[in-house]
């Protein structure tokens, strides 16, 4: 079921069936009613992201005008972030096998013709522990590359409910979405009720910030 697209990079096709795809959706509408999407901006630039985003978790990723961090507060509520979807946690506990449980979750929301340039996710503390992603909604074309930007890149198709374990040697690979795909079985694909347009895709990435414990079992270290 699982493919190796590359050394410690694993796509679980279909790994959220359609109960946990419809449990993980109104988890994610929770989150956001507590978390509103905020639209990112470029460092210096400030030119808006086409993606919207939020977060859960005890940290979030955001960036603005003075750069890309995590930080325990939404960017516009002062608010911290709700908790992490149980649905994504028990992904991360089948999935990331590793060390202690995430500290972000990062909400990705897609209305076409939004698309992530390519880009590498370094600004946690930890690389040894990987990154979990999962999808909802439409299909979107996501392509990845190699540790250098110009390496030569290959493309595939996620889909709802695909999760993608991104570690080892794939943990600092240039990646993107170049854009998303018409819904093909909107009850299937679609079951994103008010947070998303007819046509969108909403992407979690579960990840580490700090250094965790290295013996399991043991409490997780502070993270602020
Ligand atoms: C490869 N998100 O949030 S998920 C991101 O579909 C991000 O929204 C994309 O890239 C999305 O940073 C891709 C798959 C993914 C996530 C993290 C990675 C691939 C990755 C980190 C390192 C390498
Ligand atoms: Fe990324």
């Amino acid at each position: 079921m699982a493919t190796d697209l590359a050394p410690g990079l694993i796509h679980h096709p279909g790994f959220l069936d359609a109960a946990a795809r419809l449990r993980l959706a109104d988890e994610v509408a929770a989150s956001l009613d507590a978390a509103p999407p905020f639209t990112p901006r470029m460092p210096r630039t400030g030119k808006p992201f086409s993606v919207r985003m939020s977060n859960a978790g005890p940290l979030g990723w955001v960036s603005d005008r003075d750069g890309y961090r995590y930080q325990a507060t939404h960017p516009e509520t002062g608010e911290p972030w709700p908790a992490i979807p149980p649905t994504a946690l028990a992904a991360w506990e089948a999935l990331a096998r590793c060390c202690a449980p995430p500290e972000a979750c990062l909400i990705n929301l897609y209305d076409p013709p939004a698309r992530m340039g390519l880009h590498q996710d370094r600004d946690e503390a930890e690389f040894s522990a990987p990154v979990v992603s999962l999808s909802l909604g439409a299909p979107a074309l996501f392509r990845y590359g190699g540790l250098r930007r110009t390496d030569p890149t290959r493309s595939i198709r996620l889909r709802a409910g695909d999760a993608v374990v991104i570690g080892g040697a794939s943990r600092l690979i240039f990646h993107g979405v170049d854009r998303l795909y018409p819904a093909a079985d909107l009850l299937a694909e679609h079951p994103l009720p008010g947070f998303l347009p007819t046509g969108g895709r909403c992407n979690l990435t579960l990840r580490r910030v700090n250094p965790g414990t290295a013996r399991p079992g043991e409490p997780d270290l502070p993270t602020s």
